[in-house]
């Protein structure tokens, strides 16, 4: 990148970055191509996908690109037959990727593992096998409850390979969150392993597990598969738990794809809504292979020399994406780590870099900002030279920790991708390519067929420099088909601002229609770039005895962007002193798990309330930050 002047001026936001001309000349989409494949599909929206379809592979192809006559129940290659394992997998073993590494995966304590095309596809054929012989069909859904470890895509692979549903549970999640999602979709399997470790700790995760099931709480659940990661003796359930390694040992090499309609689900994942319960979001296999594998190629330029790196946990959408699918998809390698990223210290995730030669790293924006916080004589201390490109999700990024990743860990020359989308999305929407003019902050424009404004709470387009609602103007392949049984949930996409996707993000258009994401434009607090509904963690409070009422806000976060912050008005009898204050953190911890941090709680005597009764978190907040928060910040208010 051309950065004549002081880098520090770039924190005004004003300053454009230029690709370094090596950049230019190796891209796979060059300046003018994206400009044309940009007027194309403009021009064509159905026309671009069709041909971004063309790229993989099918048991038999679509009557019709994109039939639109329920919608917004919008079903991308009507008619189509595919299955998004065949071209993960199946297909690579045909080809010079079979024996190419598909994934490198590192545990905590230094143990690794290297996987090459051909011994995943065999690992998932055996694990598929497996499944079926577990009782396992097309459409029944399975729940997996798993750290970063080679089964875990492993289980997903052979999962969606047999036709059935995986649904990921992160493994920070408690056992009342897990029985939640599990009961939500009824599922028959739970896959989960005996442990894993964390900061130097062993996490027992059976035991949550076996608590998310105890007595008849979730009695779809026919069996468990249990991974010994850990070696720790857990206590196994006759004829309803069995040891991964147990169940593959006789099972064949070989196994049958299952063949798909286009809109069979390939996979569900729960995320934070504006309300106490989480929302089952659907993906079908074709939409969302064709929309991940076009966006993740392009965006990331990726070549075959590449080593991709994604650090986010696969129990969130950025693991199945950028993770998993998505690098498959594009027969690249892809790491995985299993801990902690200061575990044994502060440079841990720079020597994984160094020593697996990694390409394209891609975080969110917490994990640059803790990092930051130890100092650049981490990355210092080993040979980042490999790193070609990085990228940023989850949060908005600011200027001075983008500036940062780009001088400290990108040698100033490696672009900073910053990518918005969403579970929901499935594929990346907003972002620059490496040949983009970037600016530091920016998520630039939308991809290549895709469609977004900036809007009033009318859906009148907001002028260059205003912020307003962002939506999506166009349906997109890799969208959501739709939510797990509650298709009136769904529809609220497009009614809040009728005909058009409704991100619940706010942001601005620059001059130059360059995109700046400023956050939520509802009640879900991003904490460390994983939403988290103020419904859920209000909802666990309620749990209990001494609250009366509660309201939880987002508050800005120096390391994890935002934090929660409660107002807690308790029932007579209780004392608001220090003692209940941990004690009510602590009752969120047990409800939802170390995912919901709650870093302060504030007792009042009453919480501000509309006319209606609907408690004002707005208000609470704008009084917290000390100022006005404008109008946007209040469209899910009555
Ligand atoms: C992929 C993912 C989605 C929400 C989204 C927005 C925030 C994601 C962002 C970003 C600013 C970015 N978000 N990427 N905000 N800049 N580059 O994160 O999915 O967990 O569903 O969260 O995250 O608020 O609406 P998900």
């Amino acid at each position: 990148m051309d950065q004549s002047g002081a880098l520090d001026s770039l924190l005004t936001e004003e300053r454009v970055l230029r690709p370094l001309p090596q950049l230019v000349i190796e891209a796979n989409i060059n300046p003018q191509e994206l400009e044309a494949a940009r007027k194309f599909a403009a021009m064509d929206p159905l026309g671009y996908w069709e041909e971004a379809a063309d790229e993989l592979d099918w048991f038999k192809k679509w009557d019709q690109v994109l039939d639109d006559k329920d919608a917004p129940f919008y079903r991308w290659f009507a008619g189509a037959r595919c299955n998004i394992v065949y071209n993960a997998l199946d297909r690579h073993i045909e080809t010079a990727n079979k024996n190419r590494l598909a994934l490198i995966w590192e545990g905590e304590p230094g143990d690794s593992r290297k996987y090459t095309y051909f011994e995943l596809y065999r690992e998932v054929n055996r694990f598929a096998n497996a499944l079926r012989s577990l009782g396992v069909r097309k459409g029944d859904r399975v729940v997996i409850y798993m750290p970063p470890l080679p089964e875990t895509v492993i289980a997903m692979l052979a999962t969606a390979k047999i036709g059935a549903i995986h649904s990921l549970v992160f493994a920070g999640f408690s056992a009342k969150a897990l029985r939640q999602r599990i009961n939500d979709c009824q599922a028959k399997l739970l896959i989960t392993a005996d442990g894993f470790y964390r900061n130097g700790q062993i996490i027992n995760l059976k035991e949550t597990a076996d608590a998310a099931l105890v007595g008849s709480c979730a009695e779809c659940v026919e069996s468990m598969v249990v991974v010994r990661r850990c070696n720790i003796g857990t206590e196994m359930t006759d004829g309803r738990d069995f040891h991964y390694d147990d169940l593959v040992r006789q099972e064949r090499n070989e196994a049958p794809t299952e063949v798909m309609d286009a809109a069979d689900p390939l996979f569900l994942l729960h995320t934070s809504g504006t309300t106490g319960k989480p929302k089952g979001i659907v993906h079908s296999h074709a939409g969302y292979m064709v929309g991940v594998h076009r966006s993740l190629t392009s965006v990331f330029d990726i070549k075959p020399t590449d080593i991709f790196w994604s650090t986010a946990d696969p129990g969130w959408v950025t693991g199945h994406s950028a993770g998993i699918y998505g690098p498959l998809l594009a027969g690249t390698t892809s790491v995985m780590y299993e801990g902690h990223p200061n575990y044994p210290q502060a440079d841990r995730l720079w020597s994984i870099v160094a020593r697996y030669g990694v390409t394209i790293f891609y975080t969110v924006p917490t994990m640059v900002r803790m990092l930051m916080r130890f100092g650049a004589q981490y990355p210092k201390q080993h040979d980042l030279s490999s790193l070609r490109l990085l990228g940023s999700v989850g949060e908005p990024i600011s200027p001075e920790t983008w500036i940062w990743l780009y001088k400290n860990i990108g040698r100033s020359e490696c672009p900073v991708l910053d990518t918005w989308w969403q579970t929901e999305t499935g594929m990346f929407m907003i972002a620059p390519l490496p040949i983009s003019l970037l600016k530091p902050g920016s998520v630039t424009k939308p991809l290549p067929g895709v469609e977004v404004d900036v809007v009033d709470r009318e859906g009148n387009s907001m002028p260059p420099g205003k912020g307003g609602l962002l939506v999506v103007t166009k349906p997109w392949p890799a969208m959501m088909t739709g939510l797990w049984n509650d298709d009136d949930r769904y529809k609220e996409y497009w009614t809040k601002i009728p005909g058009v996707y409704y991100a619940g993000d706010v942001a601005r258009r620059d001059e130059d229609g360059y995109i700046w994401m400023q956050g939520r434009a509802d009640d879900v607090i991003n904490i460390a770039g994983h939403r988290i509904g103020s419904a859920e963690v209000e909802a666990a409070f309620a749990a209990h005895p001494a609250v009366c009422e509660v309201a939880v806000i987002g508050m800005p976060d120096r390391i994890k962007g935002e934090a929660a912050k409660a107002f807690v008005v308790l029932n007579d009898g209780f004392e608001p002193n220090d003692g209940m204050i941990k004690e009510l953190k602590r009752t969120v911890r047990n409800e939802l798990g170390p995912v919901a941090v709650v870093k302060s709680v504030e007792f009042r005597s009453e919480l501000p309330k509309t006319r209606s009764g609907k408690i004002l978190r707005r208000v609470l907040k704008a009084e917290d930050m000390g100022h006005e928060i404008g109008d946007l910040t209040g469209v899910d208010e009555d």
